[in-house]
């Protein structure tokens, strides 16, 4: 595996390469052009600069999180044909510039969803934190409200104000579709974009819904073993692959982690490994990567990962606000640094104990 952590870029992060280049173990940054919007053909000399900037750091450029899907080809309006031929065009000259990985989601109108960007811990450091009961009292665009007052002045991606302007228009556009609809949406894209992958051997890798169920009565279908796996049986290729997000499939408890990824053996192209402390199962908070700290084993996680010989990049997810750092929620540096830490220790005594046990 490469430990990398994601960055905005240069305009957008408050963390900065040189800082990301110090942390022990990171060897690559998960970045984007955030200044892009849905269906926007990316263009070449923005990908190099990027890719050129990361690399003068001394990292690389591990994988693109994300080329976000227009709402028309995730709804299958007639004019989808027209934002895949534009997603193609980015993906070719993703690839022209020898970029492999590409993430993305299939999430209607929004990307992850919280109820608090700043929930307090015992031990004084602030969380994101999910409340099923809060978000059954809220409507969408109240909830964007008290979000973006506490998003410590950054964007939040999946929340550009842009499209929050637009939402009622949103929710109308997918008044028709449920998950079926949005399974088959999600085939025709896939099938058109497999070509290109193929020319220039590019992973996608869809990222999990957030949290792993239905809200505001939105459909959401990559939720699941058994979603997940129709997703891949439907258009078997190598390139079609996931993100594996432990924080994200384990938002529903009833999703084994380990077996999850034992199952998805050789189409996990990207992993976001982070640690949630659920309450109830329709409250929980993003607590420490470590396992004691929360309600996972991420021990079993990170074993699980190795056991299929998962080589690509992995990132620690979402981090705790600590040492008065102010940044975008979930992204800041110093618990992400120490997330980043704390994985590697757990990859190298795993690869040590199996060298041991193989050698005797
Ligand atoms: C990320 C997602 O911040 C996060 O929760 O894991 O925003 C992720 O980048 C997108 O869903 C992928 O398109
Ligand atoms: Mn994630």
């Amino acid at each position: 595996m490469q430990m990398t952590l994601r960055w905005y870029g240069s305009q957008y992060d408050t963390v900065t390469l040189k800082q990301i280049r110090q942390i022990p173990g990171v060897t690559g940054v998960i970045s984007t052009l955030y200044g892009t919007t849905p269906g926007e053909v990316w263009k070449t000399e923005d990908i190099l600069s990027l890719k050129q900037e990361i690399e003068a750091s001394g990292l690389k450029l591990a994988g693109i999180e994300s080329v976000n899907i227009h709402d028309a080809i995730k709804v299958g309006t007639p004019d989808r044909d027209q934002y895949i031929d534009n997603y193609i065009l980015t993906l070719e000259r993703l690839g022209q510039a020898d970029v492999h990985l590409v993430c993305y989601n299939f999430m209607p109108v929004f990307d992850w969803t919280r109820t608090e960007l700043a929930r307090v811990r015992p031990d004084g450091s602030t969380v994101l934190a999910y409340n099923q009961a809060a978000v059954d009292a809220i409507h969408p665009e109240d909830l964007f409200a008290s979000l973006s007052a506490s998003s410590n002045g950054t964007v939040l991606p999946g929340w550009e104000p842009e499209r929050m302007a637009h939402i009622k228009e949103l929710f109308e556009m997918y008044q028709d579709v449920d998950e079926e609809k949005l399974f088959a949406n999600l085939k025709y894209f896939l099938e058109r974009i497999m070509p290109t992958c193929d020319k220039y051997d590019i992973n996608m890798a869809i990222h999990p819904d957030d949290p792993a169920w239905s809200v505001f009565g939105l459909p959401r279908i990559i939720t699941s073993k058994a979603n997940i796996l129709r997703m891949m049986q439907m258009v078997d290729n190598p390139h079609n692959g996931v993100t594996f997000c432990s924080g994200s499939y384990g938002t529903n408890l009833e999703n084994d982690l380990p077996d999850m990824i034992r199952s998805l053996k050789g189409r996990i192209h990207f992993a976001h490994v982070r640690n949630l402390k659920f309450n109830s199962p329709t409250d929980f908070e993003e607590a420490a990567h470590l396992s004691s700290d929360g309600s996972f084993d991420m021990y079993e996680i990170m074993l699980a990962l190795y056991d299929i010989g998962f080589t690509g990049p992995i990132r620690p997810d979402h981090g705790r606000m600590i040492w008065d750092e102010v940044a975008m929620p979930g992204y800041g540096l110093y618990d992400r640094a120490l997330g980043a830490a704390y994985l590697n220790g757990l990859w190298e005594a795993i690869e040590k104990q199996h060298r041991k046990e193989s050698a005797s």
